[in-house]
């Protein structure tokens, strides 16, 4: 007989899709009321004359089917387009400690912000104040700080590609490199691992490539919620025989089975189709060790068939001899380690057993062209970068990589992380493209390395820094050791959040805070010529326009480009010389300036106005290897101490996006395909561990931060346990509830990507409330503490 489940907690026995996706959308048209406008904005979604879905970079087909949108990016939609707003009257009635005290959820959803607001100290509320009040202000802030060093620019990834470059321009000019940007808490360990490894830090396949893999391996990411439009793709690959193996601590719904709500047959017959063919339940942080099993039985796959050959047989070579001879160095020196390393170990870092690993490998072996594609359950490592490089060298292995339907398949997050990027918002720029803007623009730009998000909340924290501007975004909640952004922020002279909506980050006072608002992706952008386009870069490297169509929710809501051209003007007083007013006129302007410092972009204005947009050449893709050997290297993981004892107490905390949820943005609190429904104060953990720690579930627990990052404040207290297959020693939660026990410290060294993919926490009984409620989640409270201590 079952005992009876925790509140909110089910089976969910269904496909991922299907009707519950369409409901759910139907469900966030009507709570942001918008149901008539929203349908409308949603056929606009990701077509040639329309805006870029907000939600993820997934590419767009060529011929965009008119329901190019999907739950969750009706939901970012829904959210952004809410007829819900907030202006003078709001304010006034709530000082910034009552907001305090409100759930994430509930600042959030309190709507758009219509108007310029700047604290006021005396009362504790944020008051409305006129642009030019601000802006001069802001512009005297920034101009006051001793050290533009001692300023942080903050990027979220949803602003186009001409606010990110108008904005390098200006902080570049300002004269600091500190632009701590989203991508270093997401895929950084890709643009710092693949470069080594094949000499661009991007994906190499093209949405086509799909159309030929007949393999794909899939590693660490939750397609079915977090880019559910790629859930067609892999729904056309398994349809047509292709194989699609699965590594992912969580059995997700969407990666075995999937109801296509596009699919009439599927919809009315209720039946689904399924995705992995083999599904492989690898340990938190295990990936690296499963790669290497993988690898190694490959070496002694392609030892037998080359011994086969000698002796006369038919066989074929399991590596690709002549890609490897031609196109790689390091190969001796990586299949020397994955001989040397013991298959006991690779067993027990992955979790998997040897067998599993040689049948990946068989598998592999026989397929012609393989992708691999992956998300943040390979990057938010402390050994992040090593993972993805690790993922590189089994593709080499095959000459896997330039080819059709063969390559490397990073899931990119926010829409536009990766264009942001392209055109400049890096903290380590490359000398060439300094050289560049030097030319173009005629100034000599900052030369040293800047601040990442890690290091930049560590200048705060430790008042180096003085002032921050954040272009979106949410970042004390985003990132890693909330204890330390709190304080951090607190610290400020100066905080400017360029934005769409309120949220927690706004509420952390610095001397002077200014919050000003912000168009989103969905409304129309008239400036002096017209209305204007901007432009975004897909996961796939395509760039294409986006033009949104609503009207603003305000008349004092300025583009993100506006804003940042003002910004510019009031601080540098005419240093530099640039016409930012032209710029703000008319985006095409911007556009040519990107082009003169990136000739990848030659013809921009006329490229990015084709239904669909243009690729941008990709090096690793056509086998050119701009790397320091000029090959492709093979790079093996870093030799690691195993001599310590592992402790059976110290569990594996990975953290996790439930499906209603945007990053920080949480829309409901349910996670229909977990299980999980009207709260979010869980805790996964499977039965073995349960029984062996002495819990069960239903069982109120505090989760603390083990081995060498604990401290007293990291605990997040009061998480209900949930049964979950996962593998012995992995349990999982929330993102962002447990983020006070991120140490700042705990990163990648060579990323500085936060490790909030593997946690080491200790679990106990509940104790009595601690006070500062750090991180305390419960249903209808979401995301961060009530209070959190000054
Ligand atoms: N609706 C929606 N869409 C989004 C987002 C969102 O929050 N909501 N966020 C956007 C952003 S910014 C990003 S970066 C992407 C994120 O997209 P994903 O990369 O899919 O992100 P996550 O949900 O954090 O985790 C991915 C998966 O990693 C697994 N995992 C955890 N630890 C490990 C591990 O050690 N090894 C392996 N192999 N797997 C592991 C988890 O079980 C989970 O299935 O999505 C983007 N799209
Ligand atoms: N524990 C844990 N932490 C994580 C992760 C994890 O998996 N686990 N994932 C990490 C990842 S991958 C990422 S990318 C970061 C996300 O970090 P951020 O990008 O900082 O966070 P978001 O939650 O996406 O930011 C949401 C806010 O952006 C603003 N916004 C929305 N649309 C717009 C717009 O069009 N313009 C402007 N100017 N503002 C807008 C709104 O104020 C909204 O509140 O979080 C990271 N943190
Ligand atoms: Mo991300």
């Amino acid at each position: 007989m079952r005992t009876k489940r925790p509140d909110g907690i089910k089976d969910y026995t269904g496909p991922a899709g299907g009707w519950g996706a369409l409901k759910a959308v139907a469900i966030s048209l009507k709570a942001q009321q918008i149901v008539s406008r929203g349908a409308q904005t949603l056929l606009k979604s990701n077509q040639p004359d329309g805006f870029d879905c907000p939600s993820c970079a997934w590419p767009d087909p060529k011929h965009t089917s008119s329901f190019e949108f999907c739950e969750n990016g009706a939901k970012a939609v829904a959210w952004e387009s809410t007829a819900k707003k907030i202006g003078a009257k709001f304010f006034a009635e709530h000082s910034v400690e009552d907001l305090w005290k409100q759930s994430d959820h509930w600042i959030e959803d309190q709507g758009r912000v219509t108007e310029p607001l700047r604290y006021n100290a005396a009362t504790g509320h944020y008051d409305v104040v006129g642009w030019d009040e601000a802006l001069s202000e802001i512009g005297a802030g920034l101009a006051a700080v001793p050290d533009p060093d001692q300023a942080e620019f903050y990027t979220s990834g949803r602003c186009s590609n001409e606010a990110a470059f108008l904005f390098q321009l200006f902080v570049r000019l300002y004269g600091t490199n500190n632009f701590p940007d989203c991508s270093n808490m997401c895929h950084e360990a890709t643009s710092v691992g693949l470069p080594k490894s094949i000499g661009i830090g991007k994906g190499t396949v093209s949405l086509d490539d799909f159309d030929h893999a007949d393999l794909i391996l899939s590693f660490g990411h939750n397609p079915g919620t977090n880019h559910p439009r790629m859930m067609a793709t892999l729904r056309d690959v398994a349809r047509r025989g292709g194989k699609i193996i699965v590594f992912n601590p969580l059995k997700e719904r969407s990666l075995e089975r999937f109801e296509s709500p596009q699919s009439v047959v599927e919809m009315a017959t209720m039946s689904a189709t399924p995705i992995a063919t083999t599904y492989l339940q690898v340990k938190i942080g295990g990936d690296a060790a499963a790669i290497k099993g993988i690898a190694k039985a490959l070496l002694v796959l392609d030892d037998a068939a080359q011994a086969a050959k000698a002796a006369g047989a038919a066989s074929e070579p399991v590596l690709d001899h002549a890609f490897i001879a031609d196109h790689t160095a390091g190969l001796d020196a990586y299949s020397a380690d994955l001989r040397d390393t013991r298959w006991e170990t690779i067993e027990r870092d992955s979790g998997l057993t040897r067998a599993e690993l040689e049948g990946v490998a068989q598998i592999y072996a026989a397929s012609k062209a393989t992708i691999a594609c992956y998300g943040m359950g390979i990057t938010q490592h402390r050994n992040g970068t090593s993972n993805v490089q690790q993922i590189a060298n089994l593709l080499l292995l095959r000459g896997n990589m330039g080819r059709p339907g063969a390559g490397i398949c990073p899931l990119r997050g926010h829409s536009n992380v990766q264009g942001d990027r392209t055109v400049g918002i890096t903290e380590r720029p490359k000398p060439a493209f300094l050289d560049r803007m030097r030319d173009v623009f005629g100034f000599e730009p900052p030369r040293g390395d800047g601040h990442s998000v890690v290091e930049s909340i560590a200048a705060m924290r430790d008042g180096k820094a003085r002032a921050i501007v954040c272009l979106g975004g949410n970042l004390a909640i985003a990132s890693s050791d909330p204890q330390a952004c709190v304080e951090g922020f607190r610290n400020m002279d100066l905080a400017v959040h360029i934005t769409t909506k309120l949220n927690r980050t706004h509420l952390l006072m610095a001397k002077a805070t200014y919050v000003l608002p912000c168009l989103g992706r969905t409304e129309l952008d008239t400036q002096e010529t017209g209305p204007q386009s901007v432009s975004v870069e897909d996961s796939m490297s395509m760039v294409h326009a986006s033009r949104g169509f609503l009207k603003a929710p305000g008349e004092h809501v300025k583009s993100e480009i506006w804003i940042v051209g003002q910004i510019a003007k009031a601080t540098l007083k005419g240093k530099g010389g640039i016409d930012w007013d032209a710029f703000i006129g008319n985006y095409d302007l911007i556009r040519d300036k990107i082009e003169a410092v990136f000739p990848d972009f030659a013809d921009y204005n006329r490229r990015v106005r084709e239904p669909g947009g243009f690729h941008l050449p990709n090096s690793a893709a056509l086998r050119v290897w701009k790397t320091d050997s000029g090959k492709a290297n093979f790079i093996p993981t870093p030799r690691k101490d195993d001599s310590a004892a592992i402790d059976p107490s110290v569990l594996r905390l990975t953290t996790l996006r439930a499906h209603d949820q945007y990053n920080t943005t949480v829309y409901s609190l349910d996670d229909r395909y977990r299980g999980v429904f009207g709260r979010r104060d869980i805790l996964f953990m499977n039965d073995a561990d349960m029984a062996r720690l002495g819990f069960a579930e239903g069982d109120v627990v505090d989760v603390a931060t083990a081995l060498e990052f604990a401290r007293a404040d990291r605990v997040v207290q009061k998480l209900t346990v949930v049964r979950y297959a996962l593998p012995e020693g992995c349990c999982a939660s929330y993102y962002p509830e447990t983020q006070p026990l991120i140490a700042l410290e705990d990163h990648d060294p060579q990323s500085f990507t936060p490790s909030y993919k593997s946690v080491p926490v200790t679990i106990r009984p509940a104790a009595a409330d601690m006070g500062a409620e750090i991180g305390v989640a419960r249903a209808g409270v979401v995301g961060h503490a009530k209070r959190i201590p000054a």
